[in-house]
Parts: structure tokens; C-alpha cells; sequence
């Protein structure tokens, strides 16, 4: 229950204020059909449980109104799926169904369902998407339903994204539990201290349940993103350095901008376009005033090597005169309350009605006018306010929330396949849906180039669309710390392709948060400076020459480390797995690295341990199992121990595992330069292997073959080089018929400089 000072009924609370209770469990009322089956998915043995209640007693004139909703938007359909495989589900009977941690549910009232389940002291907990957390979520509060929330603190619930899938940790073993439902969702992870977990789904629908039995941490990913998919390649120059702002106002400060980063030879890739490039905040438009060569722009950022991004609310500025939302309301697209008429709030167009996103017609129609953007040469997009965020309606759900209210008292309705439902029952999917149709515009206006969109809001599968941000921090030294352990489990809850705004985006960052900020945001997957209007300047250039240099060598870091990074996305393609890793996904049984979210892997070969207050110059690392390389120095530490390390400002907070092999890139201004660039294999050890990925970075050719990758060893101190997979031979499409590009190895400790490699067949 909240507890707010200024709204407070003093006589009310006093009521509140009683001893601890253990609540009763409520008598179950279920009655409907419960179905099982069981499969093996990637080597984990999952239990599904189909659960419907029986639809309640419609009132006569609501029959055809009450959808069912049988349909899972965030389990892909295995035989359209290219990343999943078949999965052979059998038929189980439902009575002989004992679940891990003594997993039960029943249905509490008409719009509820309620879970228990054991959680034995020793049980971590991790995964469930993105929530203000320490890497172990235990002993809070969860609740799963978008909400445009600015205040990331330890108040924290509700936020963006809904991912409902919690790993609970045990030793080795790693159990899961999936409630397969769009509707709002609390999962108490033992507030109470009492061994036991519950979880609250509200909804007068039914649900999948998925429990999967204890595995290893890869592989329970695998098999949870073997279901919800998997983020395919993205295209390369994504993956570089973006710079945005809330906002650059007009088209004069893009291009100096653009001319900034080139003149002082700090690499960036993409320039990002917030609200104020819009006309009166009308999506699908341009200011005449401020932009008036919308149309040249993007090409003339293209010869500087630059590529364009927008911003693009769902929000549609209730105006007549305004052809967008004319044909919303003549096709019927817009969401419309019980009583039939278009829901109107203020967002920034001011007064707006909203796409209703569940309606294959309005994301057709969205699709389409996508193309305003597209023949202008815009190369992503990026998906703001998607929760949907409403000036008025910051937490639009009643107080006590106890049960989902019938579909008429939603807010509004929307139309799914199987008839209209309230709006809480699918909220946490507007953002997903919008996703969807965005995803496609790009893929239907560019057939053979690799879509980017970037979504705040998002639910399970959502990588299948989209990019990720955590959306609004602050510069906040904490907001720093906390990026480590929410982007860990937002990457288990499958969402790899990730970041948060580098250098925080509400308040004021300082020159040293800027670089300390950099330092570990060269490991987003996700890598973009962005921060609010009320704030200072944030550029790279905009501090001293000192701090300009310290950010211009980090970001060159990034960019030699794309060919490591591109490898790390090719490997999510395949098994789900994220680049940004819990110490423990590598280091299984080893209690001090299972305790650790102020360090993290990336990928099996990097370990990064960062400063993270102000003023730090040492902190102390712990180096599980093996032997480990300084990135910066090559300085060699013995793994099994904690160490005090320096970590002076402007270096990159990493380490190498010995017996790894890094391909890395030359430093290049963006990565229309890659395909020239030289790559060198850096050799860890006297004993090492590792692989090195590449295709042409924009197609979707790898999904034919058409990709090298190539196979790296050293045995005593000799280097080899073998074809894992060869589809780009006889081709030169990789390098446009320019130059070949050029290989070399050498070792960590500056022993064999520089030996050039010849590609076999080459
Ligand atoms: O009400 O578009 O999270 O990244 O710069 C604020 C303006 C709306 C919130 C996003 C932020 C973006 C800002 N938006």
C-alpha cells in the first residue's frame, strides 16, 4: 500500500498499522479447462500449463465483445520462426503435475490468479526484465506494467518494460518460471522473509505457464529465448558510436555537430533526432522553419558518413486539419472507450488519440506512413512514449490495485484477433505491437537491409523487434552503478541488444561521470550519449580538451573492438545468449563470482570491472578462475583471488582471459570505414583459440551462408587459422571491390608483432 505524506488519511493509516498477519491463502474458485504438456527445449525439460477460466457469464449484449485472447504475442510460432527449433510438445496428464519449489496457482477472484512457490533461503533471484535492482531481486516487490516512470530509485516498481520470466538460482542449477500473460503482474520475491514467493496476475483471461527445470544458467537462456526468440544480426553501423539529444533543434546544429565529430576525429556513426525535429509534435512531419531541407539532410550526413535516426511517439495530434489523424478516425484505427468514442490525452502534440496497435489494420496503416521517414532517408527509428505515456495519466491503475476490473472500466478497449479487451489486459504489449509494425516498415521499404529500431517500452520477445533503452536516469554516479546490474537482467530475460543513456540523461553529468560513464558503456550493446534538455551539454566536446581526449579514446576503443562485439551478436543469434554476462554464467559453483554485480562478462573472453564513485582511483577486483590480462597494460593477474587495482580515469575497466584470441579492428571514424580495416588477432597466452566473424554488416545474406567464420589458434606459440564456416569465398562483397583487407596476429606481451596471417585459400 502506498504510504504519501501529502495525501494521507491519518485515521485510515492508523488502521494500516497493525502487527504482521501472514495473509491467507485465497479459496480457489477456478473452474475451466487446465491443460499440460511437456518438452525438452534445448536440453531443459519445460512444463506448460494452458489455464482458461470459463468465459464469466456474459451479459447478452457483451457476447461477441469478450475476447478470449488464446493468442501468445511473445512465443514465436516454431514452424515461421528462422531462430527457433520445432519443439515437440507431448500431452501430460494435469494430475500427475508436481512443480520445482512446489510451484501452485489458483484463480482468487474473477480477475486474478495467484501463484506460490518455495524459496528456500539459499535461492537467488534474477531475470524478470528490467527492474531498479541489485543482479539479485530478492526480498522486493515486482510489478510488471508499463509505465512511463522517471525516477529510478528504490521506490522504483513499475517501469517500461513487462518480462515476466525469474530465475531462481540454487548452486549450479538455475529453475524458471514464465507466466505467459500481457497483463499486469506482481511477483513478491519474499518481502516478508517468510521462504516463499507469490505472484499476483491480473487478469479475467487465462495464461501459458512455463516452469523449467533446473539447468545451467546458457542453457536455460537458450531454451527460454528458444521460445521467445532472438534478436537477429543488426546492422553494423548500430553498433558504433550514437549521439543524441533532447534536442537538437534544428538542422544547422546536425551538421555542425556532424562537422564536430569529424574535425576533432571522434568516431561516431549516428546523429539522433528527437521531438523538436516535428511540426507542432505531429508525427509523420517535419519543421519547415527549423528543417527546411528535410529531405537532403540525410543524404548529406550520409557523404559525412553519418546515418539519421528520429524519434516517433504514438501519440496523434487531435487536429482536423491534420491528415494523419483524419484517416485514423475515418479507418477506425485509434483506441475508443466502452462507450464507443476515441480516447483523447495530452501528450506533447498536445491534446492525441492512439494507434491501437493490437489492430492488424493500424499497424498496417502505421507501417505505411513509416515511409514518410524512409524516403527521407532516415535510417532507424526510435520508439519513445510507448507505454503508452500520457501527461495525465502517469499510473493509470486504480489504488489498491486487487483485481482486473472488467474490460469497460479499462481506461478504453482494444481490438484483438479475438475481439476487443481492456486496456490493462494488453497495455504491456503497446510498445511490442508498435515495435512490430515498425520493424516491418523498415524491412518492407528495405527488403535486403538489416531494420534498427529502438523501443522504451517493450515486453517478452521483444528483441525479436527491437532495440532497447532503460530509459530515463539521471547523472548520477548511483544510476551508473545500477546500469550493471539491470542490464544483466534484462539480457537473461533475453533482451541483449541493450544500454542506458551514457552519461545519464536527467541532471547534470560532470566531466569525470562522463568518462567514468564511457568506460563502461563502450560494453553497451546499445552505445549512445543522450541526456535531457534541462541538462548540460554532454558531447564529447563539450568539457576540456582533457576529458575530450580521454572520451575520444574510449569510443576508438569501441570501435576496435566491433569485430569481438559483431562475433558476440552472431552468438546471440544462435543460442540467446547475452553480451553482457553475470561473472556466474562463466564461472558456475564459484560463490564470491555468483555474489558479484559491480564487475561483469562480456562475452566468455572480457571481464569488465569498473570505478563507480567519484574520485575512485583503485578499487578492489575479483578474478575468478584462470589467469588475467590487463586490457590497457597487459599487466597479468592470477585468477582465484581479489586484488586491488588501480583504475585510473579514461581507461578501459577490462580484462582479458588468458587462452582467449580478441579480433580487433583498426580505429576507424565510423564504420563505413570497417570493411578496409585491418583486422589483428590478439593472442592471450601460449595456449589459445577464439573465432573471428564477418559478412557485409547490412544484408541479410548470413542468413544463407553467406558470413566467414573463421577458426583461430594457438598451440605453444604457434598461430592457426581454419575455415569454421567459408560463404563469402569467391565473393568480394565484404570489401565493394576496394582493397583486401589485411590479418595479422600478435601476442599480449608484444612478442610477435604484428605477424600477418593468410586466410586459407586466399
Ligand atoms: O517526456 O522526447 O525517455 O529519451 O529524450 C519526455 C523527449 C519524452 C522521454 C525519453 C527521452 C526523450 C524525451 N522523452
Amino acid at each position: 500500500m502506498t504510504f504519501d505524506i501529502f495525501t494521507t488519511d491519518w485515521t485510515t493509516a492508523r488502521k494500516k498499522i497493525g502487527g504482521w498477519q501472514p495473509e491467507p491463502r485465497a479459496r480457489d474458485m477456478f473452474a475451466g479447462n487446465a491443460h499440460r504438456e511437456s518438452a525438452v527445449v534445448q536440453g531443459v525439460r519445460v512444463e506448460r500449463l494452458c489455464v482458461r477460466p470459463v468465459a464469466p457469464k456474459a451479459k447478452a449484449k457483451d457476447t461477441d465483445k469478450l475476447a478470449k485472447i488464446n493468442k501468445s504475442y511473445a512465443v514465436v510460432d516454431s514452424k515461421s520462426s528462422e531462430t527457433s527449433e520445432a519443439i515437440d510438445w507431448q500431452n501430460q496428464s494435469i494430475e500427475s503435475l508436481q512443480l520445482p519449489y512446489n510451484l501452485t496457482w489458483l484463480q482468487a477472484a474473477p480477475g486474478r490468479f495467484d501463484f506460490y512457490f518455495d524459496m528456500p533461503e539459499q535461492v537467488r533471484c534474477l531475470g524478470l526484465g528490467e527492474r531498479f535492482s541489485d543482479l539479485n531481486l530478492r526480498g522486493n516487490r515486482h510489478t510488471l506494467f508499463a509505465t512511463d516512470n522517471p525516477h529510478h530509485n528504490e521506490h522504483a516498481d513499475m517501469l517500461y518494460k513487462s518480462i515476466p520470466f525469474l530465475i531462481l538460482a540454487e548452486g549450479e542449477k538455475y529453475a524458471g518460471i514464465f507466466i505467459d500473460s500481457p497483463s499486469p503482474q506482481r511477483w513478491d520475491l519474499d518481502t516478508e522473509l517468510v521462504q516463499s514467493g507469490k505472484v499476483e496476475l491480473f487478469t479475467r483471461r487465462g495464461f501459458y505457464l512455463y516452469v523449467f527445470e533446473g539447468a545451467t544458467l546458457p542453457a536455460l537462456v537458450a531454451a527460454f529465448t528458444s521460445l521467445t526468440g532472438r534478436a537477429p544480426l543488426p546492422p553494423l553501423w548500430s553498433l558504433g558510436h550514437q549521439q543524441c539529444r533532447w534536442s537538437y533543434p534544428d538542422e544547422d546544429t546536425i551538421r555542425h555537430l556532424a562537422d564536430q565529430f569529424r574535425k576533432r576525429k571522434i568516431p561516431c556513426d549516428t546523429l539522433v533526432m528527437d521531438i523538436d525535429y516535428m511540426d507542432d509534435y505531429r508525427v509523420f512531419t517535419h519543421s519547415k522553419e527549423r528543417f527546411p531541407n528535410f529531405s537532403s539532410l540525410a543524404d548529406d550526413m550520409a557523404r559525412a558518413h553519418f546515418k539519421l535516426i528520429t524519434i516517433v511517439d504514438p501519440g496523434v495530434k487531435k487536429d482536423e486539419k491534420f491528415d494523419i489523424y483524419r484517416q485514423g478516425i475515418k479507418d477506425d484505427l485509434f483506441c475508443k472507450t466502452a462507450k464507443g468514442e476515441v480516447f483523447i490525452e495530452t501528450v506533447w502534440p498536445g491534446l492525441s488519440a492512439f494507434p491501437d496497435f493490437m489492430k492488424a489494420e493500424t499497424r498496417d496503416w502505421w507501417r505505411d506512413s513509416l515511409n514518410f521517414y524512409l524516403k527521407n532517408g532516415i535510417k532507424g527509428i526510435w520508439n519513445d512514449m510507448n507505454e503508452p505515456a500520457m501527461f495525465n495519466s502517469q499510473r493509470p491503475l486504480p489504488d489498491p490495485f486487487l483485481e482486473m476490473p472488467d474490460d469497460d472500466k479499462q481506461m478504453f478497449l482494444q481490438s484483438t484477433e479475438d475481439g476487443a479487451v481492456g486496456h490493462f489486459e494488453v497495455r504491456n504489449l503497446y510498445g511490442f505491437m508498435m515495435g512490430m509494425a515498425t520493424r516491418e516498415a523498415l524491412l518492407k521499404a528495405r527488403p535486403n537491409e538489416r531494420p534498427f529500431v529502438l523501443t522504451r517500452s517493450g515486453s517478452t520477445g521483444i528483441q525479436r523487434h527491437a532495440a532497447v533503452w532503460l530509459g530515463d536516469n539521471t547523472s548520477w554516479y548511483e544510476h551508473l552503478q545500477k546500469s550493471l546490474p539491470m542490464l544483466l537482467n534484462v539480457g537473461l530475460s533475453g533482451v541483449a541488444f541493450a544500454g542506458v543513456d551514457i552519461g545519464g540523461f536527467g541532471g547534470h553529468t560532470t566531466p569525470e561521470l562522463l568518462v567514468r560513464w564511457y568506460e563502461i558503456g563502450v560494453f553497451y550493446p546499445f552505445f549512445r550519449n543522450h541526456c535531457a534538455l534541462m541538462g548540460r551539454a554532454q558531447e564529447p566536446f563539450s568539457f576540456s580538451p582533457a576529458v575530450e581526449d580521454m572520451v575520444r579514446s574510449l569510443i576508438e576503443q569501441r570501435y576496435r573492438l566491433l569485430p569481438y562485439i559483431q562475433g558476440l551478436f552472431w552468438e546471440h543469434a544462435r543460442s540467446g545468449a547475452p553480451l553482457m554476462r553475470p561473472l556466474e554464467w562463466h564461472y558456475p559453483g564459484d560463490t564470491i563470482a555468483a555474489a558479484c554485480d559491480d564487475q561483469f562478462m562480456f562475452g566468455a573472453d572480457i571481464m569488465v570491472a569498473p570505478a563507480l564513485r567519484a574520485n575512485q582511483t583503485s578499487r578492489n577486483v575479483y578474478f575468478p578462475e584462470g589467469v588475467w590480462y590487463e586490457w590497457s597494460s597487459g599487466r597479468r593477474f592470477e585468477g582465484k583471488s581479489t586484488l586491488r587495482v588501480d583504475c585510473p580515469l579514461g581507461c578501459l575497466p577490462a580484462f582479458v582471459r588468458e587462452g582467449a584470441i580478441l579480433p580487433l579492428a583498426d580505429i576507424m571514424q565510423s564504420t563505413d570505414e570497417y570493411a578496409d580495416s585491418a583486422i589483428t588477432f590478439q593472442v592471450y597466452g601460449q595456449n589459445a583459440s577464439g573465432t573471428f566473424f564477418e559478412d557485409d554488416g547490412i544484408s541479410h545474406d548470413y542468413k544463407v551462408g553467406k558470413y566467414n567464420e573463421w577458426k583461430l589458434t594457438v598451440r605453444e606459440g604457434k598461430f592457426e587459422i581454419s575455415a569454421g564456416h567459408n560463404g563469402l569465398a569467391g565473393e568480394d562483397k565484404l570489401h565493394s571491390g576496394r582493397s583486401l583487407r589485411k590479418y595479422s596476429y600478435q601476442s599480449v606481451n608484444g612478442a610477435n608483432g604484428g605477424v600477418a596471417v593468410k586466410l586459407p585459400g586466399a
